[in-house]
């Protein structure tokens, strides 16, 4: 049809119809490029994955740290919100003890991680899927800088924390990244209780 030639814009797609992402985290613009350079297929994006039954946004007594990003597992926690600290020991067996994170919705938890071995360790959460991908980009380009709230990596012999806020419920994971490590099964999980 004639009529639709040439209309100013026409040709022009709406760019506000595209859902809008948060800033990605550095690992992920990191493994959006490499998956660029690779040629690897899709870089999944989790879509609304770990959001059902989304409560009310916290509000300015939440126990998140304000501004911190909010992930399906989780949010960066005030640590004077902490309520509970859970001891987390990694060895050079490539293992996690304990193995297994349970807490409720909404809980504050302080996460002391401790390395027993004598080779670097840390502990990711995420979602199995996120922390598949990351473990193959991390074997893949063991220098890629990563570093959020949400791990911490830990000299032998020393121990580190995270304080993070569980108020999303559902199963997620945690593991040691450093290149091969959760791969040889170096994981745990988490499980985040509906309140
Ligand atoms: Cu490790």
């Amino acid at each position: 049809m004639i009529g639709q030639r040439g209309a100013p814009g026409a040709g022009r797609s709406v760019a506000g119809s595209r859902p809008v992402r948060t800033e990605p985290a550095p690992w992920r613009r990191a493994a959006a490029q490499a998956v660029l350079v690779l040629g690897i297929g899709s870089a999944p994006v989790s879509p609304a994955q770990g959001h059902g039954g989304v409560g009310p946004s916290p509000g300015p007594s939440a126990p998140g740290v304000t501004g911190a990003e909010q992930t399906p597992w989780g949010i960066a926690g005030r640590p004077g919100a902490a309520t509970r600290t859970i001891h987390v020991t990694m060895g050079d067996d490539l293992r996690f003890r304990p193995d297994r994170i349970q807490v409720r919705e909404g809980e504050t938890v302080r996460l002391r991680v401790r390395n027993a071995g004598k080779g670097q360790h840390e502990l990711v959460m995420g979602s199995r899927r996120d922390l598949d991908e990351h473990a193959q980009l991390m074997l893949k380009f063991p220098g890629m800088s990563h570093d959020e709230a949400h791990m911490v990596h830990v000299a032998p012999g020393r121990t580190g924390e995270i304080v993070w806020t569980f108020n999303r419920p559902g199963e997620f994971v945690y593991g040691c990244l450093v290149g091969g490590h959760f791969q040889a099964g170096m994981a745990g999980r988490i499980q985040v209780i509906p309140r």
